[in-house]
């Protein structure tokens, strides 16, 4: 599995499924989450609709669209509330339940951005820990899916996202 940190604008990418930053009503914000429901236009929106919301750390598929991406999977991250209301376990489970679908629906390839580090105020450091962990967790116990991408908006975010890779892959 290739794991690659960039910088850039989720929506531009053309992986096989792009992962949302959601909330648990499906039904779009602002944020990442804004900026995917724009770029693939109403009828994401129109899918959305059918699901009546979705469980934090749960996630659920649609099609992409006008994205260049084929799928959109949408994964609403927990809100920080100072770290001992599970928030760390259901950030974790975010990434299990996006890959685990990526993987069921035959993606090859999925791009993530930073889930719960904006509007939900995730600490950065410990959510880029559990981020890189879990991804590479996941894709060392189970074949399938060979190209990951975080795809950072800033470059501080990116600067978190490279250390931490730095200390989980120098733990192994
Ligand atoms: N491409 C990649 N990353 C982006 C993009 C983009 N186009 N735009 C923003 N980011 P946030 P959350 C980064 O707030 O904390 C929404 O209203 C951003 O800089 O989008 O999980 C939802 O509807 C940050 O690093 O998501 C929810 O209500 C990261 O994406 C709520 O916000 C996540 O920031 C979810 O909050």
């Amino acid at each position: 599995m290739r794991f690659q940190i960039v910088q850039g604008d989720i929506t531009k990418m053309r992986t096989d499924a792009i992962v949302n930053a959601a909330n648990t009503s499906l039904l779009g914000g602002g944020g990442v989450d804004g900026a995917i429901h724009r770029a693939a236009g109403p009828e994401l929106l129109a899918e959305c609709r059918t699901f009546h919301g979705c469980e934090t750390g749960q996630a659920k598929i649609t099609k992409g669209y006008r994205l260049p991406a084929k799928y959109v999977i949408h994964t609403p991250g927990p809100v920080w509330h100072g770290g001992n209301n599970g928030e760390p376990e259901l950030l974790q489970s975010c990434y299990r339940s996006c890959l685990s679908l990526a993987a069921q629906n035959h993606c090859c390839s999925v791009a993530f951005p930073s889930i719960s580090t904006g509007v939900y105020r995730f600490p950065l450091k410990l959510a880029a820990e559990i981020a890189v962990k879990t991804i590479l967790d996941y894709c060392r116990d189970h074949k399938g899916i060979e190209e990951v991408f975080m795809v950072c908006f800033d470059s501080n975010t990116k600067a978190v996202y490279d250390e931490a890779f730095k200390k989980e892959t120098m733990a192994i």
